[in-house]
Parts: C-alpha cells; structure tokens; sequence
C-alpha cells in the first residue's frame, strides 16, 4: 500500500497542529523530518513554498497548510468529532483570530533578537491581550469553544505553548488561572507526548518513519 508522506518539523506549531490531527484520526503516513535550514529538494519540488507541514497524498494531491491538512485527515476520520459541525464555524474563527492577531505578536516577542526589535516586552503585551481573552473563553467552558477538544484546541495550543516558552516564569506568573489549566493538561497528554518523538532528518536512502506509532 502506499502511504501518503508528511514532511514536519518537531518544534514547529504548525507541524505540531498536523501531527496532533493526524494522531488523533490515525492517518498512517511516512514521516520526514526535515532540517528547515537544510530542506530536502525531494520537498520543495512538491511544494515551492518550501514551509512544513507538507502532505502529499497517494494520488499526488499535495497539501501545504497545516489547517487544510487537519481537516483533510480528520474528514477521513474523526474519533473524538474534532470537526464536529455544531462547532466547526465558531472553531474556524477563533483560529483566524489566532493567526491573524495572536501569531505575528508571538513572533516579534519571541524573534525579538533575530529581528532586531528592541521592544519584545510591547510584543508580548498585545499577545497578553489576547491570552487574557483566551483565559476568558476558558473560564466558562473546559476548552475553547465547549466542554471537549475541538479542531480549536488542537490548532491553537501549540502556539500558546511556544508563547508560554519564551519566558515560562513570567508566563506562569500571569493571572491566567484557566489557561494555565488547559495548557498544563495538554502538556501532560498523551497525545502530546504521541506526537513529539525525535527523528534524525529524513534523508531518501533512509528507512521510512510510520507515523502515528501507536
Ligand atoms: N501557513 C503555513 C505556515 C507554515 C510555516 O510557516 N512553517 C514554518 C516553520 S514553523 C516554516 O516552514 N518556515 C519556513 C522556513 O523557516 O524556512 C501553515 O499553516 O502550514
């Protein structure tokens, strides 16, 4: 049988998004892990914008935004109902506004000495703003938008991680009580676990990575 391919990066949050669907609706791939300084040509070839995550299916359809390949991989099979209709629209927007508010504050924060910019604590701010509303959401229900894991979650929590990283004592001393909560709960989940093994950069005379392994 031949297996679709995932190109990913452990530490990216946009890989980590993928791996998480891709775990939870046990869609069997051959991962690669890629170097981003160093990235096989084997990728690029398939997806000139050169970013991970990258699925190419059996038919050579090739898929090259993370969001796009949860929901290609949960719509083949969705244990937990991550894509539940009830809440998938209320999911989409909240992602949007993750990306779109959240995400580019996240990396004048956390970039701040590559990109020279003097201000990361501003930064951090403006994202602090948006946690705060985060914290909010979480206050009223166990997840973001309801009372189970949703695409939401497991689209948005590895960015509120990688936040959380950057300075995790200033992060856990914010009066974030709820995100504190569900960010400690993921991290300590098996899913996560499942999906940050370590792999050596794929190389092609290298055996296959069939993920998920479990
Ligand atoms: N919109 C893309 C963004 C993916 C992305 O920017 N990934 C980063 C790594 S976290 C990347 O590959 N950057 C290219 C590079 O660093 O060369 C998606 O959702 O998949």
């Amino acid at each position: 049988m031949v297996l679709p391919v995932l190109y990913s990066f452990r530490r990216c949050p946009y890989a980590i998004r993928a791996r998480l669907a891709i775990q939870a609706s046990r869609f069997e791939c051959k991962l690669r892990e890629v170097l981003l300084r160093d990235k096989p040509s084997e990728m690029i070839i398939e997806s000139p914008k050169a970013t991970v995550p990258v699925l190419i299916l059996p038919d050579e359809r090739v898929i090259d935004e993370s969001l796009d390949i949860m929901r290609h991989v949960l719509g083949t099979n969705d244990p937990y109902g991550w894509l539940d209709s009830n809440w998938l629209h209320a999911s989409l927007e909240l992602i949007e506004a993750t990306e779109t508010q959240f995400k580019p504050q996240l990396d004048q924060y956390k970039y701040a000495s590559r990109e020279d910019n003097p201000k990361p604590e501003y930064h951090r701010q403006i994202a602090g703003e948006f946690l705060y509303e985060l914290d909010a959401r979480l206050a009223s229900s166990t997840f973001l938008v309801g009372e189970k894991m949703l695409l939401a979650d497991a689209a948005i929590l590895p960015f509120v991680r990688q936040f959380a990283q950057t300075d995790r004592p200033w992060f856990d001393d914010q009066k974030w009580s709820n995100l504190h909560r569900w960010l400690k709960a993921f991290e300590g989940s098996d899913l996560r676990l499942r999906v940050m093994n370590k792999y050596p950069a794929w190389k092609p005379d290298n055996a296959e990575t069939i993920f998920p392994s479990s």
